[in-house]
């Protein structure tokens, strides 16, 4: 990739959760990057291949795909109208008209913004910006896979990956990335929170379903169906893909644990990869036999978020209380 948007982001070692599982564990903090998310990988790199002479690109989002697009398309000096549901939280609007966007918010969930967004493409002969469902996205998600390995330097191989599902796209670009880096056999556990859990549903399905709402409070995570290509991976053979779902309480907990012991803020659709370490599912399967014994490193994909703040988390905290 040529000029590009994202940071190559720091891999730190948490010392505190390394005990927690039992082996090194390394934190790719992607909330660093501008506009704080992985997102901005893969957006910025579709965004350079197919906005460069858009009269105005239109990306329906739960918050970070658009914060990631908002952000390019300030950059490249073009439009964007960013579609975001009524769940998305006040301060994810706010965060996204300061990066100079105009917001829409239409519908219930992602999928109903994503239905307008798909219209205003049309009608408007605006540049689409899928949030997750796209080969040019999964291609720049890859390159933090390629930061890491050139990061933990040669001979170096992590155990296992950790990460977020919502719609799939960051699963897809970490594969993509391991498949870059000859590291096809690592493991990767895949974490959604109760009630935006379509990669698993689909994986007990054995096919791809549509979830019927979106229940939980990690509206990041929250689209109905996952894309495609992220539920073929998971038939696939040679790769290790481990599905597991935490409620939206672990996930929320885990969001205070990580401020608390890394000073870092993320948001719940991140909380849930993170509450693998800390409910000690990691651990559990290892004992279960179902994560071979780590023979690496644990690499974290702290994947960020800007739906958060101080009073967002108090809000979220009363919420799940009840
Ligand atoms: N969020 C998408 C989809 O929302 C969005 O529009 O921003 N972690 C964070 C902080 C995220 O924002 C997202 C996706 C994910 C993880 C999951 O990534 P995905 O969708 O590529 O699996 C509905």
């Amino acid at each position: 990739m040529a000029e590009h948007f994202h940071l190559n982001t720091p891999l730190l070692e948490s010392v505190s959760m390394s005990k927690r599982v039992g082996a090194t564990v390394y934190l790719k903090m992607e909330n660093s990057q501008p506009s704080g998310s992985f997102k901005i990988r893969g957006i910025g790199h579709l965004c350079q291949q197919l906005a460069t002479q858009s009269k105005g690109v239109v990306c329906s989002s739960g918050g970070n795909a658009g914060m990631a697009a908002a952000y390019v398309a300030r950059k490249m000096g073009v439009p964007a109208t960013i579609i975001v549901p009524s769940s998305s939280p006040q301060l994810v609007v706010q965060r996204l008209q300061d990066e100079g966007a105009t917001v829409k918010i239409v519908g219930k969930v992602w999928d109903d913004a994503n239905a307008e967004a798909l219209r205003l493409a049309e009608t408007e002969g605006l540049t689409y910006v899928p949030p997750f469902d796209h080969p040019l996205l999964w291609q720049g998600h890859a390159t933090m896979i390629t930061e890491v390995a050139a990061s933990l330097g040669p001979g170096v191989k992590p155990g296992a990956v950790l990460v977020s599902v919502g719609g799939g796209g960051l699963l897809c670009g970490v594969i993509q990335g391991l498949k870059d880096t000859g590291w096809s056999d690592v493991p990767i556990i895949a974490m959604e929170t109760v009630g935006a859990d379509c990669f698993n549903a689909a994986v007990k399905a054995g096919k791809v379903v549509t979830l019927d709402d979106i229940t939980s409070e990690a509206k990041c995570l929250g689209a109905k169906t996952v894309c495609t290509k992220a539920f073929e991976y998971s038939q696939r053979s040679e790769f290790t893909i481990i599905s597991e779902i935490v409620t939206d309480q672990e996930a929320l907990q885990a969001v205070e644990t990580f401020l608390d012991e890394e000073r870092v803020l993320v948001e719940m659709a991140c909380g849930a990869a993170l509450a693998a370490v800390y409910t000690g599912l990691i651990r559990r399967l290892q004992e279960e036999g179902r994560l071979p014994p780590l023979l690496g490193p644990l690499l974290v994909i702290v994947c960020g978020g800007s739906s958060v703040d101080m009073k967002q988390l108090a809000t979220l905290k009363h919420k799940l209380q009840t």
